[in-house]
């Protein structure tokens, strides 16, 4: 009796290290996820950033990423695209360098059975079923915040005409596209306030500093009474040669600039600067939360807002909050 209750109790002890080493069915089952990332480049502070979030986010998820850098060259992004629809991943991320040009590429990954999600900026489509979801900024509001920052600097002025320089961030892309919508809307309200040069820079340091040397030949910069930036990359750039020039940044010229990565907030505490417009390049985990409801198969909202603020001169500056980059 004994020796057939110790031959059972052996059994199942077998029987449970068995299920205790060996994976569950459910675990068996659960495929890992593997998307296809094409970014747009590494041309600025905010954009390392804003990959730096995706891949950890990816890896804090356990989701594999095939990430291609495409050096700012749109070729390179569709190039990616195919690759990853033939390696048949899960799901494709692209964040497009410009707007247009994307139709073909996304009706393959359409055909294909891949769900895409549009990061960061946006794209123009003839059909926009050819992706799931948009996550990034609503950059006409931050043209807006840009403009309104300026009503309210100049509304006791005594000046009669301000002449502002707007330095655009990369041609066709849509923080360009619809910064520059945003802020010459809400500027029309005092038509004290007039653009004299628009300038693009790519956003790109060198660029920025390169547009400020060209200008000075063409312009008098003493008459410039504001220099919008589309980044602060190039606002680096901008604030570099204006020294040079011993005009003294954030008080002969008031500078208005977006992203507002820790480079530049340090600037607005020292009054180098006096506006700096958020642009949260912080999807990363946002994005792999999508990526999962995608592939479960959970409705998603066509349109997915970053939350971002602006700060300036009026905030409290001894409290400014710092982002992570
Ligand atoms: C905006 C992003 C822009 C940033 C720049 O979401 O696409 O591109 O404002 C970056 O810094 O280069």
């Amino acid at each position: 009796m004994l020796k057939k209750f110790c031959s059972i109790f052996l059994l199942f002890l077998w029987i449970v290290s068995l299920a205790a080493c060996s994976p569950s069915q459910t675990e068996k089952n659960k495929k890992e996820i593997v998307i296809g990332f094409s970014q747009l480049g590494a041309e600025s502070t905010w954009r390392k950033r804003n990959t730096k979030s995706i891949l950890d986010a990816a890896k804090k998820n356990d989701i594999q990423v095939m990430y291609e850098n495409a050096m700012q060259s749109q070729e390179n992004q569709i190039k990616s695209i195919r690759s990853f629809i033939s390696y048949q991943v899960d799901l494709i991320i692209l964040s497009p360098i410009v707007e247009t040009g994307w139709d073909t590429v996304l009706k393959e990954a359409k055909n294909a059975h891949i769900p895409v999600i549009i990061l960061d900026r946006e794209v123009n489509l003839s059909d926009n079923s050819l992706y799931t979801t948009h996550i990034g900024s609503n950059f006409k509001s931050q043209g807006i915040r840009a403009g309104q920052f300026l009503l309210n600097k100049f509304k006791d002025s005594s000046k009669q005409k301000l002449n502002i320089i707007e330095v655009l961030g990369t041609e066709n892309s849509s923080p360009t596209i619809y910064r520059q919508q945003g802020f010459q809307e809400i500027i029309s309200r005092d038509k004290r306030l007039q653009i004299v040069q628009e300038v693009s820079g790519d956003f790109i340091t060198s660029k920025g500093a390169e547009i400020i040397r060209n200008l000075k030949n063409t312009l008098d910069l003493k008459n410039i009474d504001v220099i919008y930036s589309h980044n602060d990359d190039m606002t680096l750039g901008i604030v570099a040669e204006l020294k040079k020039l011993n005009l003294v940044p954030g008080k002969d010229i008031v500078i208005v600039t977006t992203d507002a990565q820790t480079s530049i907030m340090e600037m607005l505490e020292k009054g180098t600067v006096n506006c700096v417009v958020e642009c949260n390049p912080n999807s990363g985990d946002i994005t792999m939360n999508v990526v999962k409801k995608i592939l479960a198969g959970k409705r998603i909202s066509k349109e997915i807002y970053m939350t971002e603020t602006s700060f300036s001169e009026f905030s409290n500056l001894s409290k400014l909050p710092y982002r992570n980059y």
